[in-house]
């Protein structure tokens, strides 16, 4: 199931809409003109292919979009996700592998619907994710309590949350759909009560950050790769949250006691060294809040791309 190591698709999805916040959607442009697409080509080696443009989906931003089952601007959410799955997958399906800068987090419901879906048809597999964030986004739009669709991608992509209708969310079929089994989370630690109940409901592998504390980050990889197994895709979706603000302040949400910058890198060179990542999501990076922090957490952001991709220290 492997992507050639040298072929790479970026996807710059400059969306807000899963949130209130603005300023997460220049997140892209920010991660380029710190140069990230250049140091893939140069330093790694990497053939990008990547049509130069910062996608704001304003074309398809629609006339009225109410909230529905509680969700905020759920018609343009469910929209921009589609777009950016039948893209992802485009690139996946092509064997190239996939790297996606956000934005919030509800396009990761495009991202990994997009990768499940390529990885399905190419090699009949079942893809893995690693989830690395603050938050579980693990809401359904009734345990929400904000009605933020950022809060709620793994719900509609495990399938916890379901929808008929085809404008919102009711395009997600099986062939997009992630297990729950598959799915393992690093670095929690504001998770909602209805959340906490969906995670032991369903027996979902999470490593927060008390078991950072306890175990070390190398054990907690060791121990989150392990659960996986060996030569399984996986889809690294990183939220920049999950690192503390003090390294990261620029983003929605900043939760004190997250990951040091080495932890956030060191997940991202694991996973890279399994050889089995398929795509990469960075998310939430938002240069307009903590303006004076904006190109620490940019510089952050970037680093945890190049290690992600196979940058080493030695
Ligand atoms: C909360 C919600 C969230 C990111 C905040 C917060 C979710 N659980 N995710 N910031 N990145 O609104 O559902
Ligand atoms: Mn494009
Ligand atoms: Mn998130
Ligand atoms: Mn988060």
């Amino acid at each position: 199931f492997l992507p050639r190591r040298d072929d790479l698709g970026v996807v710059a999805v400059g969306f807000s809409g899963g949130q209130t916040k603005a300023g997460v959607d220049a997140a892209p442009m920010a991660l380029i003109e710190a140069g990230i697409i250049q140091q893939l080509e140069e330093d790694l080696e990497y053939k990008v292919t990547y049509d130069g443009q910062v996608h704001n989906f304003s074309e398809i931003l629609p006339a009225e979009d109410p909230p529905y089952r509680n969700m905020k601007q759920p018609k343009f959410c469910s929209a921009v996700t589609k777009e950016v799955s039948e893209q992802v997958y485009k690139y996946a399906k092509d064997g190239k592998l996939v790297l996606t800068l956000g934005g919030d987090h509800s396009i990761a419901i495009g991202t990994i619907s997009g990768t499940a879906r390529a990885i399905r048809e190419r090699f009949s597999r079942e893809l893995a994710v690693i989830w690395v964030d603050a938050h579980a986004d693990i809401n359904t739009p009734e345990t929400s309590e904000s009605g933020n669709i950022h809060g709620m991608p793994v719900a509609f992509l495990t399938g916890l949350a379901t929808e008929d209708r085809p404008e919102v969310f009711g395009w997600l079929e099986p062939h997009h759909r992630l297990s729950t089994t598959k799915l393992v989370y690093i670095g929690l630690r504001d998770i909602d009560k209805g959340e906490k109940k969906i995670l032991k409901e369903h027996g979902i592998k999470a490593f927060s950050m008390h078991d950072i504390d306890r175990h070390g980050i190398g054990k907690v990889m060791d121990m989150a790769l392990g659960w996986i197994g060996r030569d399984t895709p996986i889809h690294l979706s990183f939220d920049v949250d999950a690192l503390d603000p003090m390294w990261a302040p620029s983003t929605g949400t900043p939760v004190r006691g997250g990951l040091t910058l080495r932890e956030g890198d060191f997940i991202a060179e694991c996973v890279a060294e399994t050889g089995s990542l398929i795509a990469l999501d960075l998310v939430e990076v938002n240069p307009s809040l903590d303006e004076l922090g904006a190109s620490d957490t940019v510089r952050a952001g970037c680093s945890i791309v190049r290690c992600a991709l196979g940058d080493t220290l030695l």
